[in-house]
């Protein structure tokens, strides 16, 4: 094992202690992706998850080390700890709110799932219309993908699920669940917390008490499934695994082209690098734009006044004052250095 291993499983025995689970978790699993093959890593990573709700998942964790070093007592303690809850749902209600948004998740679901189903999983504003526009430009060339007609091709999961039904596999389905196992491939969008709240503030300004500020909207519980943090970190623990693929919204925006070569690559897709080019001509800001204004779109009543807002990165700066920064900072600072947007609370 590399000295730089050790210390950083020293510092996730630190965090761990902490109970800083989403940094812990993100430590251990940095060992793992550098090569380190402890098998007692597991139980780190399940104290992480179980305390995080995620307690099936945690329970896969012990049994995995289990069957590699059975004589694990402390392994087999937790997992009988953990077995012996009331039940799954019940330490959901009382012990978790992580859990709770899972428990709710059957929503997220569609009627049927295959092995070859791909989600494309965001939290809100995070620009998964970008990645579906994308993608329908890739799989229907000779349409003209909008507003409209991007629903055909990449579905809402519980608000297109008859499409979904009838869609011709391997299907691509758009969701902002929180973690959920049951996704086969997942490619996780993410976006800048704070750019997100701006868009997420315009976004529910139709909704919103006509004098509620940016920094009320933030303050509020009221944001969609939950906090932007409690989303990307729930969804971190995917991170290690094969079938996952971590898209950042900036990427795009600096080079999208490069982005959808990766995604292609993800997808097995075998488009050429000029069709892919093609579809990024057309997923464009200033094409969806025009799409929307010369097209309209679906939910205009309830949605945004303008859809196709700013499509900026680091627009937060215009929004987030000393105040704005606290309430982010307490709630959310951690997972957005977690994710390198940051590289400590001094901003
Ligand atoms: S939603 O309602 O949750 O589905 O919203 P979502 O599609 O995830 O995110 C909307 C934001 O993505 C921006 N967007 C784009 N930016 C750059 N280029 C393209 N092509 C693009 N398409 C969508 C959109 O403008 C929203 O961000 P803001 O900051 O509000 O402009």
């Amino acid at each position: 094992m590399q000295p730089d291993t050790n210390l950083i499983i020293k510092q996730a025995v630190f965090q761990l202690n902490k109970k800083n689970n989403t940094e812990a978790l993100r430590l251990l699993n940095k060992a793992v992706s550098d090569g380190s093959d402890i098998p007692g890593l597991n139980y780190g990573k399940a104290i992480a998850v179980a305390r995080m709700g995620l307690v099936n998942e945690a329970i896969d964790l012990l049994q995995e080390l289990l069957g590699r070093m059975p004589e694990h007592t402390k392994a087999h303690k937790l997992l009988d700890e953990l077995r012996s809850l009331p039940s799954y749902d019940s330490f959901n209600k009382y012990h978790s709110r992580i859990s709770i948004k899972r428990q709710e998740s059957s929503p997220w679901l569609p009627n049927t799932i295959y092995p070859d189903d791909v989600f494309i999983v965001s939290y809100p504003k995070s620009g998964n219309t970008w990645l579906r526009f994308l993608l329908a430009n890739i799989l229907k060339q000779q349409e003209e993908i909008n507003f409209h007609t991007v629903h055909n091709y990449v579905p809402e999961v519980g608000k297109q699920d008859e499409i979904i039904d009838n869609l011709e596999r391997p299907r691509i389905i758009k969701s902002h669940s929180l973690y959920i196992r049951e996704y086969p491939k997942v490619i996780y969008l993410i976006r800048d917390g704070r750019d997100v709240y701006v868009s997420y503030y315009f976004h529910r300004l139709k909704q919103l008490p006509v004098d509620c500020t940016f920094g009320e909207f933030l303050k509020s519980q009221d944001h969609y499934p939950c906090a932007w943090g409690e989303h990307v970190s729930s969804w971190l623990i995917r991170r290690s695994s094969s079938n996952f693929l971590i898209v950042r919204y900036e990427d795009l925006i600096d080079d999208c082209l490069k982005q959808l070569k990766r995604i292609a690559n993800f997808l097995s897709l075998k488009q050429s690098e000029e069709q892919l080019k093609l579809a990024t001509k057309k997923s464009s800001f200033d094409n969806m734009r025009r799409l929307e204004f010369e097209k309209g779109r679906l939910y205009k009543d309830h949605g945004p006044k303008i859809f196709m807002r700013k499509g900026k990165t680091g627009d937060w700066k215009n929004f987030f004052g000393k105040n704005e920064k606290t309430i982010f900072k307490s709630r959310e600072g951690q997972p957005l250095i977690t994710l390198g947007y940051e590289f400590n609370g001094r901003w």
